[in-house]
């Protein structure tokens, strides 16, 4: 029998569980991947660590994100099936938002029925072109066995800056050897991929896209290009880890 679920917005924890039933919703359209609750799960454990609210090394992280990817010759983003579960529509807004960017799949648990379903989904959205569904314009990564090794010639393998949202760590090690700025979003801060990255926003990609959108437009309205420089000269991604990392230990149990 179906299930039924009434969410209130009056719920403490109202936001946390509307992502849990998109996440369950996006897995049951064949569009997210079985580990992906699990992978979920592991970041609602964090995410509880923080408040679940955005902390303020994050927000520098959100800074120094926006200035890269403006600065970017071709930056790309690189989506799998969580993040189109919790946020197809904002990223497609983010596409839109940078102008010389692209988007393109890159699952780590590979189906051709999920790589479908995904890009049909961003299609929805307004997305015209998705990258990394061709086989022809594929291409491997060197030193990668994963299913993530392979990238389009005309997307990441192009892309000067890779945008890579609840990754896995070894292709961020590869992509840094290729010589491309990583940023990610991650709210392990000590995963392989938030330690390899170059900049890392240590929180839940739900608060994240619509900030960074935000702040992208904010810096093209403001921002000269030395100003963006610098912001990116100025950020040192392994304090940003320390930082969220002393405000999860800072955790107190409330006395009564
Ligand atoms: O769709 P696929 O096949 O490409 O698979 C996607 C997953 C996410 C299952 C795959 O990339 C995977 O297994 O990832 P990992 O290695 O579990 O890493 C995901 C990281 O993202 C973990 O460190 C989690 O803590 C973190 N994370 C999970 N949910 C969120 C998150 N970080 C930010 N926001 C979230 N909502």
């Amino acid at each position: 029998m179906e299930r039924k679920i009434e969410l209130h917005e009056s719920h403490p924890r109202y936001l946390s569980l509307l992502a849990r039933e998109k996440l369950v919703t996006g897995f049951k359209r064949g569009l997210v991947a079985s580990e992906g609750l699990i992978a979920h799960g592991r970041g609602e454990c964090f995410d509880y660590l923080i408040g679940e609210c955005t902390i303020e090394s994050a927000k520098a992280a959100v800074n120094a994100a926006s200035a890269t990817l403006l600065l970017a010759r071709y930056p790309v983003i690189s989506i799998n099936g969580n993040v189109t579960a919790l946020c197809v529509d904002q990223v497609c807004q983010l596409n839109r938002s940078l102008e010389n960017s692209a988007v393109e799949i890159n699952l780590f648990y590979y189906t051709k029925e999920r790589e479908r379903l995904i890009s049909e989904e961003f299609k929805k959205y307004g997305l015209l072109k998705i990258f990394g569904i061709d086989p022809k314009n594929l291409v491997s990564i060197p030193e990668l066995e994963s299913n993530r090794r392979f990238v389009d010639r005309n997307g990441i393998s192009k892309a000067d800056v890779v945008f890579v949202p609840l990754e896995d760590g070894d292709r961020t090690i590869a992509l840094k050897r290729m010589n491309k700025k990583v940023i990610t979003v991650d709210l392990n801060p000590l995963s392989r991929t938030a330690l390899s990255s170059d900049i890392t926003i240590v929180d839940n990609i739900v608060r994240v896209i619509p900030q960074l959108i935000e702040c992208i437009k904010y810096h093209k309205k403001h921002s000269s290009e030395n100003d963006l420089k610098e912001l990116i000269e100025g950020f040192d991604n392994m304090d940003g880890l320390k930082k969220a990392l002393e405000v999860m230990k800072s955790k107190q149990v409330p006395i009564q």
